[in-house]
């Protein structure tokens, strides 16, 4: 497989023995299958992928390409993986991703003969640029999250709880094959839609309420993400004002985005234009993140990354202001970073004007 070359290219570059992998977005991304337990890669290349007793046989279907090793009922997997690892004579070896339980068990093992390092970007680096395979599921997991959101803009109306929102949003989504939601969808009224996270409730939604509704399909294992936020009945001049800086901010985001430019610039432009606006300390999280098999994963487009956003990444690009007590806003869209430009992955659905 491609991705297990680009990793294990990585692996020597950086002169490392040997990679264990076990965050499950990563086993996933390189063995292209659900359900294994972990992923030892030594120096000679050797794959050898751990299978708990639970998904032994699915995984052997899948993994013709690998070495299986089976984890019976009561074994230690980390114990079978530090024997192996002593046997391939790895001292160097690289985990993906660690608990403290993890860290500590796999020290405990190892017993100072094989040097631990946690390094998470190095499969996040393989990930963040999507291939044109990757990039078919995620347009279809954002056909999908469209349909659902034109699902809430026909059902959004006073007096509908937020609850029978979620579940026809969801309805419209799962019916189609292979998809399911890529996280719990948020449909929140009123003073609820100020946490940016708000879930859903069985309220009922009332007339003059903003609703914002964060919605994500799931299509064949990638992932999709989209916010808009309606308003029940026509919106008062506060709503509309702080629903056009949050337009105005992303529309300039969009604007500006594109290969080579740092994550950071843009997210400092959009904040400085919020601020402006006077709703600068109300817009509480990054401007967007990366998705793909994961909703929430690199590049994200913080502060704190100065890194360039490149050609192949698929990131959300969602500016909020949350006013406690009041309400919040926020417009969201997944795209694609393409080497002239960038592809809005989802698009439309505004329940009035925005400008
Ligand atoms: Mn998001």
């Amino acid at each position: 497989m491609k991705r297990l070359e680009a990793l294990k290219q990585k692996m020597v570059m950086r002169k490392k023995d040997g990679i264990l992998v076990l965050n499950s977005a990563n086993l996933m991304y390189l063995t292209g299958f659900p359900g294994s337990s972990a992923l030892l890669i030594s120096k000679d290349r050797e794959c050898i992928v751990y299978s708990h007793d639970v998904n032994y046989e699915y995984t052997k279907r899948n993994a013709s390409h690998l070495e299986v090793e089976r984890i019976k009922p009561g074994e230690n997997i980390l114990k079978k993986i530090v024997k192996k690892a002593k046997i391939l004579e790895i001292e160097d070896l690289v985990l993906d991703s660690a608990t403290i339980e993890t860290w500590n068990i796999l020290s405990k093992l190892s017993d100072k003969n094989i040097k631990l390092e946690v390094d998470r970007s190095l499969i996040q680096d393989l990930r963040k640029i999507k291939s044109k395979k990757e990039i078919k599921q995620l347009k279809k997991a954002a056909e999908l999250t469209i349909k659902g959101m034109q699902v809430a803009a026909e059902t959004i109306s006073s007096g509908i709880k937020e609850s029978e929102v979620a579940a026809e949003i969801e309805y419209a989504i799962r019916k189609h094959d292979c998809s399911s939601m890529a996280f719990e969808t948020i449909v929140a009224s009123g003073k609820d839609s100020a946490f940016p996270h708000g879930g859903f409730s069985n309220k009922e939604i009332c007339k003059g309420d903003v609703v914002v509704v964060d919605v994500g399909a799931k299509y064949n294992f990638y992932c999709s993400d989209m916010t808009r936020t309606f308003v029940v009945g026509k919106p008062s001049e506060k709503q509309k004002k702080l629903l056009q800086i949050i337009n105005r901010s992303q529309k300039k985001a969009l604007e500006i985005i594109k290969e080579g430019i740092e994550a950071n610039h843009v997210d400092k432009v959009v904040r400085k234009m919020i601020e402006k606006a006077g709703y600068g300390e109300y817009f509480v999280h990054s401007l967007g993140h990366g998705v793909g098999l994961e909703v929430h994963e690199q590049p994200i487009l913080g502060s704190k990354n100065k890194d360039k956003v490149t050609a192949g990444n698929v990131v959300t690009v969602e500016p909020g202001i949350y006013l406690v007590d009041y309400g919040g806003v926020r417009i969201e869209d997944t795209i694609l970073i393409k080497k002239e430009g960038i592809e809005k992955l989802t698009d439309g659905i505004h329940n009035f004007e925005l400008e």
